[in-house]
Protein backbone atom coordinates (compact mmCIF):
# COMPACT_ATOMS: atom_id res chain seq x y z
CA UNK A 1 0.00 0.00 0.00
CA UNK A 2 0.73 3.65 0.02
CA UNK A 3 3.78 5.20 2.37
CA UNK A 4 3.04 7.37 5.06
CA UNK A 5 4.92 10.76 4.75
CA UNK A 6 7.13 10.79 8.23
CA UNK A 7 8.64 14.70 8.57
CA UNK A 8 11.58 14.29 10.15
CA UNK A 9 11.98 16.59 13.31
CA UNK A 10 15.27 17.97 12.09
CA UNK A 11 14.03 19.45 9.36
CA UNK A 12 15.05 18.28 5.92
CA UNK A 13 13.61 16.49 3.25
CA UNK A 14 10.74 14.23 4.02
CA UNK A 15 11.36 10.03 4.29
CA UNK A 16 8.33 7.96 3.03
CA UNK A 17 7.97 4.89 5.32
CA UNK A 18 6.07 1.65 5.11
CA UNK A 19 3.11 2.14 7.76
CA UNK A 20 3.39 -0.78 10.26
CA UNK A 21 0.57 -3.36 8.68
CA UNK A 22 -2.29 -3.69 10.93
CA UNK A 23 -5.92 -5.11 11.04
CA UNK A 24 -8.78 -3.12 12.60
CA UNK A 25 -11.45 -5.25 14.33
CA UNK A 26 -14.01 -3.00 14.34
CA UNK A 27 -17.56 -5.41 14.10
CA UNK A 28 -19.15 -2.59 11.96
CA UNK A 29 -16.37 -2.86 9.17
CA UNK A 30 -17.25 -6.89 8.64
CA UNK A 31 -21.10 -6.53 8.36
CA UNK A 32 -22.08 -8.18 4.87
CA UNK A 33 -22.78 -11.58 3.87
CA UNK A 34 -21.91 -14.71 5.66
CA UNK A 35 -18.75 -15.56 3.65
CA UNK A 36 -18.29 -19.26 2.07
CA UNK A 37 -17.72 -22.06 4.84
CA UNK A 38 -17.24 -25.11 3.40
CA UNK A 39 -19.53 -28.06 5.56
CA UNK A 40 -16.44 -29.37 7.88
CA UNK A 41 -15.52 -32.83 7.43
CA UNK A 42 -13.58 -35.42 9.49
CA UNK A 43 -10.08 -36.11 8.87
CA UNK A 44 -9.20 -38.30 11.29
CA UNK A 45 -8.86 -38.26 14.97
CA UNK A 46 -6.53 -38.87 17.80
CA UNK A 47 -6.75 -39.58 22.00
CA UNK A 48 -4.43 -38.48 24.57
CA UNK A 49 -4.59 -40.54 27.92
CA UNK A 50 -4.16 -39.60 31.19
CA UNK A 51 -0.76 -39.17 31.44
CA UNK A 52 -1.44 -37.03 27.88
CA UNK A 53 0.09 -38.95 25.78
CA UNK A 54 -0.75 -39.44 22.09
CA UNK A 55 -2.58 -42.15 20.85
CA UNK A 56 -3.77 -42.17 17.11
CA UNK A 57 -7.28 -43.27 17.81
CA UNK A 58 -10.49 -42.92 19.26
CA UNK A 59 -9.65 -44.19 22.65
CA UNK A 60 -10.45 -41.54 24.45
CA UNK A 61 -14.10 -40.75 22.96
CA UNK A 62 -17.04 -40.94 25.04
CA UNK A 63 -20.44 -41.77 24.62
CA UNK A 64 -23.60 -39.00 25.48
CA UNK A 65 -25.70 -40.51 28.14
CA UNK A 66 -28.33 -38.32 29.35
CA UNK A 67 -31.15 -38.45 31.70
CA UNK A 68 -33.92 -39.76 31.03
CA UNK A 69 -35.55 -36.89 29.19
CA UNK A 70 -38.88 -37.33 31.11
CA UNK A 71 -37.68 -38.61 34.12
CA UNK A 72 -37.46 -36.25 37.55
CA UNK A 73 -35.30 -33.01 37.00
CA UNK A 74 -31.73 -34.00 37.19
CA UNK A 75 -29.70 -33.14 40.52
CA UNK A 76 -25.85 -33.38 39.65
CA UNK A 77 -23.33 -32.07 42.83
CA UNK A 78 -20.91 -30.67 40.71
CA UNK A 79 -18.38 -29.65 43.68
CA UNK A 80 -18.33 -34.08 44.48
CA UNK A 81 -15.09 -35.67 44.46
CA UNK A 82 -13.21 -31.88 44.32
CA UNK A 83 -10.53 -31.76 45.40
CA UNK A 84 -9.66 -35.13 46.20
CA UNK A 85 -10.20 -36.63 42.71
CA UNK A 86 -9.06 -33.88 40.76
CA UNK A 87 -6.26 -34.36 38.41
CA UNK A 88 -5.61 -31.71 36.66
CA UNK A 89 -3.34 -31.57 33.43
CA UNK A 90 -0.28 -29.52 33.66
CA UNK A 91 -0.94 -25.73 32.30
CA UNK A 92 3.20 -25.21 32.37
CA UNK A 93 3.52 -27.15 30.06
CA UNK A 94 3.00 -25.84 26.38
CA UNK A 95 2.18 -28.18 23.76
CA UNK A 96 2.01 -25.67 20.99
CA UNK A 97 0.42 -28.27 18.01
CA UNK A 98 2.36 -30.96 19.04
CA UNK A 99 -0.16 -33.33 19.31
CA UNK A 100 -1.69 -31.89 15.86
CA UNK A 101 1.64 -31.90 14.16
CA UNK A 102 2.33 -36.06 15.34
CA UNK A 103 -1.41 -36.70 13.64
CA UNK A 104 -0.59 -34.90 10.75
CA UNK A 105 3.06 -36.37 10.11
CA UNK A 106 1.39 -40.05 10.08
CA UNK A 107 -1.73 -38.61 7.53
CA UNK A 108 0.06 -36.19 5.76
CA UNK A 109 0.41 -39.22 2.47
CA UNK A 110 -3.32 -39.86 2.75
CA UNK A 111 -5.10 -36.40 2.95
CA UNK A 112 -7.75 -36.13 0.46
CA UNK A 113 -7.99 -32.72 -2.15
CA UNK A 114 -5.42 -33.19 -4.30
CA UNK A 115 -1.58 -32.65 -4.19
CA UNK A 116 -0.62 -29.92 -3.13
CA UNK A 117 -3.81 -29.15 -0.88
CA UNK A 118 -1.92 -28.82 2.35
CA UNK A 119 0.66 -26.34 0.78
CA UNK A 120 -2.22 -24.00 1.02
CA UNK A 121 -3.92 -24.73 3.73
CA UNK A 122 -3.94 -22.98 7.30
CA UNK A 123 -3.13 -25.36 10.36
CA UNK A 124 -4.43 -24.69 14.10
CA UNK A 125 -6.75 -26.00 16.91
CA UNK A 126 -9.83 -24.77 17.06
CA UNK A 127 -10.32 -23.12 19.99
CA UNK A 128 -7.33 -20.69 18.26
CA UNK A 129 -9.95 -19.86 15.57
CA UNK A 130 -12.89 -19.12 17.91
CA UNK A 131 -10.74 -16.57 19.80
CA UNK A 132 -10.52 -15.36 15.82
CA UNK A 133 -13.87 -15.45 15.25
CA UNK A 134 -15.20 -13.44 18.80
CA UNK A 135 -12.45 -11.09 18.68
CA UNK A 136 -15.12 -8.29 16.68
CA UNK A 137 -16.84 -8.30 20.32
CA UNK A 138 -14.21 -9.04 22.79
CA UNK A 139 -14.12 -6.56 25.41
CA UNK A 140 -11.79 -8.24 27.69
CA UNK A 141 -9.53 -10.69 26.22
CA UNK A 142 -6.46 -10.05 23.99
CA UNK A 143 -4.52 -12.72 22.15
CA UNK A 144 -1.33 -12.96 20.34
CA UNK A 145 -1.19 -16.16 17.61
CA UNK A 146 2.61 -17.22 16.40
CA UNK A 147 2.29 -18.00 12.77
CA UNK A 148 5.42 -19.60 10.54
CA UNK A 149 5.22 -20.79 6.61
CA UNK A 150 6.62 -24.30 6.42
CA UNK A 151 6.68 -25.92 2.59
CA UNK A 152 3.62 -23.17 1.94
CA UNK A 153 1.45 -24.16 5.09
CA UNK A 154 0.74 -21.62 7.33
CA UNK A 155 0.85 -22.92 11.12
CA UNK A 156 -0.95 -20.62 13.67
CA UNK A 157 -0.25 -21.20 17.66
CA UNK A 158 -1.32 -19.26 20.27
CA UNK A 159 1.34 -17.76 22.57
CA UNK A 160 -0.36 -17.21 26.10
CA UNK A 161 -0.30 -13.34 26.47
CA UNK A 162 1.45 -11.83 29.96
CA UNK A 163 -1.80 -11.12 31.43
CA UNK A 164 -3.51 -14.21 30.60
CA UNK A 165 -0.45 -16.68 32.05
CA UNK A 166 -0.48 -13.92 35.66
CA UNK A 167 -4.06 -14.50 35.53
CA UNK A 168 -3.61 -18.25 35.37
CA UNK A 169 -1.11 -18.49 38.33
CA UNK A 170 -2.95 -15.79 40.75
CA UNK A 171 -6.51 -18.09 39.54
CA UNK A 172 -9.09 -18.20 43.17
CA UNK A 173 -9.41 -21.48 44.51
CA UNK A 174 -13.29 -20.55 43.43
CA UNK A 175 -12.37 -20.49 39.53
CA UNK A 176 -10.19 -23.45 40.23
CA UNK A 177 -13.33 -25.53 41.62
CA UNK A 178 -15.49 -23.96 38.73
CA UNK A 179 -13.16 -25.25 35.97
CA UNK A 180 -13.48 -28.60 38.22
CA UNK A 181 -17.20 -28.31 37.72
CA UNK A 182 -17.33 -28.18 34.22
CA UNK A 183 -15.24 -31.17 33.28
CA UNK A 184 -17.52 -33.07 36.59
CA UNK A 185 -20.66 -32.17 34.20
CA UNK A 186 -19.03 -34.29 31.49
CA UNK A 187 -18.87 -37.33 33.68
CA UNK A 188 -22.41 -37.25 35.25
CA UNK A 189 -23.22 -37.13 31.25
CA UNK A 190 -20.95 -39.37 29.17
CA UNK A 191 -20.68 -43.37 29.59
CA UNK A 192 -17.59 -44.84 28.36
CA UNK A 193 -19.25 -47.40 26.07
CA UNK A 194 -22.64 -46.96 23.72
CA UNK A 195 -25.62 -47.79 25.39
CA UNK A 196 -23.86 -47.61 28.69
CA UNK A 197 -24.00 -45.45 31.99
CA UNK A 198 -22.05 -42.63 33.69
CA UNK A 199 -19.86 -43.30 36.91
CA UNK A 200 -19.25 -40.22 38.48
CA UNK A 201 -17.38 -42.12 41.05
CA UNK A 202 -13.68 -42.31 39.24
CA UNK A 203 -10.84 -39.43 39.30
CA UNK A 204 -11.58 -36.08 36.82
CA UNK A 205 -8.46 -36.26 34.87
CA UNK A 206 -8.21 -33.13 32.10
CA UNK A 207 -5.08 -34.82 30.52
CA UNK A 208 -7.64 -37.01 28.90
CA UNK A 209 -8.88 -35.83 25.29
CA UNK A 210 -10.61 -37.05 22.29
CA UNK A 211 -9.63 -34.48 19.44
CA UNK A 212 -11.30 -35.02 15.70
CA UNK A 213 -9.26 -33.26 13.02
CA UNK A 214 -11.08 -31.68 10.28
CA UNK A 215 -10.93 -29.86 6.88
CA UNK A 216 -12.94 -26.66 5.98
CA UNK A 217 -12.57 -24.17 4.06
CA UNK A 218 -13.09 -20.19 4.64
CA UNK A 219 -13.57 -17.76 1.79
CA UNK A 220 -10.71 -19.02 -0.03
CA UNK A 221 -8.85 -20.38 2.91
CA UNK A 222 -8.45 -24.18 3.25
CA UNK A 223 -8.27 -25.22 6.48
CA UNK A 224 -7.31 -28.11 8.82
CA UNK A 225 -7.98 -27.83 12.83
CA UNK A 226 -8.18 -29.98 15.57
CA UNK A 227 -10.76 -29.44 18.11
CA UNK A 228 -11.37 -31.70 21.35
CA UNK A 229 -14.64 -33.20 21.10
CA UNK A 230 -16.89 -34.26 24.57
CA UNK A 231 -18.84 -37.12 23.17
CA UNK A 232 -20.93 -38.87 20.59
CA UNK A 233 -24.27 -39.97 20.78
CA UNK A 234 -24.83 -43.11 19.71
CA UNK A 235 -28.99 -42.57 18.98
CA UNK A 236 -28.08 -39.11 16.91
CA UNK A 237 -30.54 -39.43 13.63
CA UNK A 238 -26.57 -39.49 11.70
CA UNK A 239 -23.78 -41.49 13.64
CA UNK A 240 -21.41 -39.55 11.06
CA UNK A 241 -18.88 -37.20 12.77
CA UNK A 242 -18.63 -34.38 13.12
CA UNK A 243 -23.01 -34.54 13.04
CA UNK A 244 -23.24 -36.89 15.94
CA UNK A 245 -20.29 -35.16 18.22
CA UNK A 246 -22.42 -33.05 21.27
CA UNK A 247 -20.59 -30.63 23.12
CA UNK A 248 -21.11 -30.23 26.99
CA UNK A 249 -21.29 -26.85 28.72
CA UNK A 250 -22.43 -25.33 32.20
CA UNK A 251 -23.49 -22.37 33.04
CA UNK A 252 -25.57 -20.40 36.33
CA UNK A 253 -29.23 -21.11 36.41
CA UNK A 254 -31.32 -17.91 34.78
CA UNK A 255 -33.52 -16.29 36.46
CA UNK A 256 -34.44 -13.04 34.94
CA UNK A 257 -35.09 -11.76 31.22
CA UNK A 258 -32.23 -9.55 31.66
CA UNK A 259 -29.71 -12.92 32.85
CA UNK A 260 -31.16 -14.58 29.67
CA UNK A 261 -29.69 -11.72 27.16
CA UNK A 262 -26.35 -11.45 28.90
CA UNK A 263 -26.22 -14.71 28.57
CA UNK A 264 -27.39 -14.69 25.05
CA UNK A 265 -24.85 -11.82 24.06
CA UNK A 266 -21.69 -13.30 25.72
CA UNK A 267 -21.55 -16.74 26.36
CA UNK A 268 -23.91 -17.89 23.72
CA UNK A 269 -21.44 -16.27 20.99
CA UNK A 270 -18.55 -18.56 22.19
CA UNK A 271 -20.22 -21.67 22.44
CA UNK A 272 -21.65 -20.72 18.83
CA UNK A 273 -18.44 -19.61 17.34
CA UNK A 274 -16.45 -23.08 19.19
CA UNK A 275 -19.11 -25.71 17.62
CA UNK A 276 -20.20 -23.71 14.37
CA UNK A 277 -16.11 -24.17 13.71
CA UNK A 278 -16.02 -28.01 13.51
CA UNK A 279 -19.75 -28.80 12.68
CA UNK A 280 -21.02 -30.26 16.39
CA UNK A 281 -24.68 -29.65 15.80
CA UNK A 282 -26.07 -28.83 19.30
CA UNK A 283 -24.55 -28.24 22.86
CA UNK A 284 -26.13 -29.62 25.95
CA UNK A 285 -26.16 -27.18 28.85
CA UNK A 286 -26.44 -27.75 32.37
CA UNK A 287 -27.84 -24.90 34.77
CA UNK A 288 -26.22 -24.92 38.39
CA UNK A 289 -27.74 -23.80 41.19
CA UNK A 290 -25.85 -21.54 43.75
CA UNK A 291 -24.44 -24.56 45.89
CA UNK A 292 -22.88 -26.28 42.25
CA UNK A 293 -25.61 -28.73 41.44
CA UNK A 294 -26.65 -28.93 37.62
CA UNK A 295 -30.78 -28.63 37.97
CA UNK A 296 -32.28 -28.41 34.85
CA UNK A 297 -30.92 -29.15 31.84
CA UNK A 298 -31.48 -27.37 27.78
CA UNK A 299 -30.11 -27.96 24.13
CA UNK A 300 -28.59 -25.35 22.13
CA UNK A 301 -29.01 -26.36 18.60
CA UNK A 302 -25.63 -25.03 16.94
CA UNK A 303 -27.68 -23.50 13.78
CA UNK A 304 -30.39 -22.43 15.85
CA UNK A 305 -28.47 -20.26 18.41
CA UNK A 306 -28.74 -17.21 16.55
CA UNK A 307 -32.18 -16.91 16.50
CA UNK A 308 -31.93 -16.14 19.92
CA UNK A 309 -30.02 -12.84 19.69
CA UNK A 310 -30.79 -11.89 15.83
CA UNK A 311 -33.62 -9.01 17.31
CA UNK A 312 -30.76 -7.64 20.02
CA UNK A 313 -29.68 -4.59 18.79
CA UNK A 314 -26.39 -5.15 20.75
CA UNK A 315 -26.45 -9.00 20.03
CA UNK A 316 -23.72 -10.56 17.62
CA UNK A 317 -23.61 -11.65 14.27
CA UNK A 318 -22.08 -14.36 12.50
CA UNK A 319 -21.42 -13.20 9.07
CA UNK A 320 -19.00 -10.49 11.43
CA UNK A 321 -17.25 -13.41 13.39
CA UNK A 322 -16.69 -15.51 10.16
CA UNK A 323 -16.20 -12.16 8.10
CA UNK A 324 -13.18 -11.12 10.23
CA UNK A 325 -12.00 -14.11 10.46
CA UNK A 326 -11.51 -14.78 6.54
CA UNK A 327 -9.77 -10.94 6.69
CA UNK A 328 -7.39 -12.00 9.34
CA UNK A 329 -6.30 -15.61 7.54
CA UNK A 330 -5.88 -12.38 4.09
CA UNK A 331 -3.84 -10.28 6.53
CA UNK A 332 -1.56 -13.45 8.08
CA UNK A 333 -0.99 -15.45 4.80
CA UNK A 334 0.00 -11.76 3.15
CA UNK A 335 2.17 -10.82 6.10
CA UNK A 336 4.25 -14.06 6.24
CA UNK A 337 6.01 -14.61 2.78
CA UNK A 338 8.67 -16.08 3.58
CA UNK A 339 8.89 -19.90 4.00
CA UNK A 340 11.07 -20.71 7.22
CA UNK A 341 10.43 -22.39 10.53
CA UNK A 342 12.42 -20.25 12.49
CA UNK A 343 10.70 -17.11 11.48
CA UNK A 344 7.58 -16.49 13.85
CA UNK A 345 5.57 -13.38 12.58
CA UNK A 346 3.19 -12.57 16.12
CA UNK A 347 0.34 -11.24 15.57
CA UNK A 348 -1.13 -9.50 19.16
CA UNK A 349 -4.25 -7.83 19.77
CA UNK A 350 -5.55 -6.34 22.88
CA UNK A 351 -9.29 -5.55 23.10
CA UNK A 352 -10.26 -1.82 21.49
CA UNK A 353 -7.05 -1.82 18.80
CA UNK A 354 -5.99 -3.32 15.76
CA UNK A 355 -3.86 -6.68 15.54
CA UNK A 356 -0.29 -5.86 15.20
CA UNK A 357 2.14 -7.41 13.96
CA UNK A 358 5.98 -8.34 15.01
CA UNK A 359 8.96 -10.05 13.63
CA UNK A 360 10.78 -12.84 15.75
CA UNK A 361 13.30 -15.27 14.89
CA UNK A 362 14.18 -18.94 16.86
CA UNK A 363 13.32 -18.76 20.97
CA UNK A 364 11.03 -18.16 22.51
CA UNK A 365 8.47 -17.68 19.88
CA UNK A 366 9.15 -20.71 17.02
CA UNK A 367 7.30 -23.35 17.89
CA UNK A 368 7.38 -26.01 15.11
CA UNK A 369 9.25 -28.82 16.62
CA UNK A 370 12.94 -29.88 14.82
CA UNK A 371 10.97 -33.92 14.67
CA UNK A 372 8.70 -32.25 12.33
CA UNK A 373 10.51 -29.88 10.30
CA UNK A 374 12.77 -32.49 9.72
CA UNK A 375 10.60 -34.92 8.74
CA UNK A 376 8.82 -32.92 6.12
CA UNK A 377 11.96 -31.79 4.53
CA UNK A 378 13.29 -35.22 4.97
O1 LIG B 1 -1.33 -25.10 24.20
C1 LIG B 1 -2.25 -24.31 24.06
N1 LIG B 1 -2.00 -23.02 23.94
C2 LIG B 1 -3.66 -24.79 24.00
C3 LIG B 1 -3.89 -26.12 24.02
C4 LIG B 1 -4.77 -23.82 23.92
C5 LIG B 1 -6.06 -24.42 23.77
C6 LIG B 1 -6.22 -25.78 23.80
N2 LIG B 1 -5.16 -26.61 23.94
C7 LIG B 1 -5.33 -28.06 23.94
C8 LIG B 1 -6.50 -28.52 24.78
O2 LIG B 1 -6.06 -28.96 26.04
C9 LIG B 1 -7.06 -29.65 23.95
O3 LIG B 1 -6.48 -30.88 24.29
O4 LIG B 1 -5.63 -28.38 22.63
C10 LIG B 1 -6.63 -29.39 22.56
C11 LIG B 1 -7.81 -29.01 21.68
O5 LIG B 1 -8.13 -27.74 21.90
P1 LIG B 1 -9.39 -26.98 21.23
O6 LIG B 1 -10.53 -27.89 21.11
O7 LIG B 1 -8.91 -26.28 20.05
O8 LIG B 1 -9.63 -25.93 22.41
P2 LIG B 1 -10.94 -25.20 22.89
O9 LIG B 1 -12.00 -25.18 21.86
O10 LIG B 1 -10.47 -23.91 23.45
O11 LIG B 1 -11.40 -26.07 24.12
C12 LIG B 1 -12.10 -27.27 23.96
C13 LIG B 1 -12.05 -28.07 25.24
C14 LIG B 1 -12.52 -27.30 26.45
O12 LIG B 1 -13.90 -27.40 26.55
P3 LIG B 1 -14.79 -26.15 27.06
O13 LIG B 1 -16.18 -26.72 27.09
O14 LIG B 1 -14.24 -25.78 28.38
O15 LIG B 1 -14.61 -25.08 26.03
O16 LIG B 1 -10.71 -28.46 25.50
C15 LIG B 1 -10.51 -28.46 26.91
C16 LIG B 1 -11.81 -28.03 27.56
O17 LIG B 1 -12.53 -29.18 27.92
N3 LIG B 1 -9.42 -27.54 27.20
C17 LIG B 1 -8.50 -27.77 28.10
N4 LIG B 1 -8.31 -28.81 28.89
C18 LIG B 1 -7.27 -28.74 29.74
N5 LIG B 1 -6.41 -27.70 29.79
C19 LIG B 1 -7.66 -26.64 28.10
C20 LIG B 1 -6.58 -26.63 28.99
N6 LIG B 1 -5.76 -25.59 29.06
N7 LIG B 1 -8.10 -25.77 27.17
C21 LIG B 1 -9.17 -26.34 26.64
CA1 LIG C 1 -17.21 -28.75 26.94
Amino acid sequence: GAGEMKDGATGGPPKWTRPAPSLPTDASLYAGPFPFYRRPSELGCFSLDSERRYHGDSRALRYFAPPPAHGSAPDFDLREGYPERYRPRDEETQEGLDHLLRWLLEHRGQLEGGPGWLAGAVVTWRGHLTKLLTTPYELREGWQLAASRLQGTLYLSEVETPAARAQRLAHPPFLRELMYMGYKFEQYMCADTPGGSPDPSGEVNTNVAFCSVLRSQLGTHPLLFSGEVDCTDPKAPSTQPPACYVELKTSKEMHSPGQWRSFYRHKLLKWWAQSFLPGVPRVVAGFRDPEGSVRSLRTFPTMEMFELIRADREGWNPSVCMNFCAAFLSFAQSTVTQDDPRLVHLFSWEPGGPVTVSIHHDAPYAFLPTWYVDAVTQ
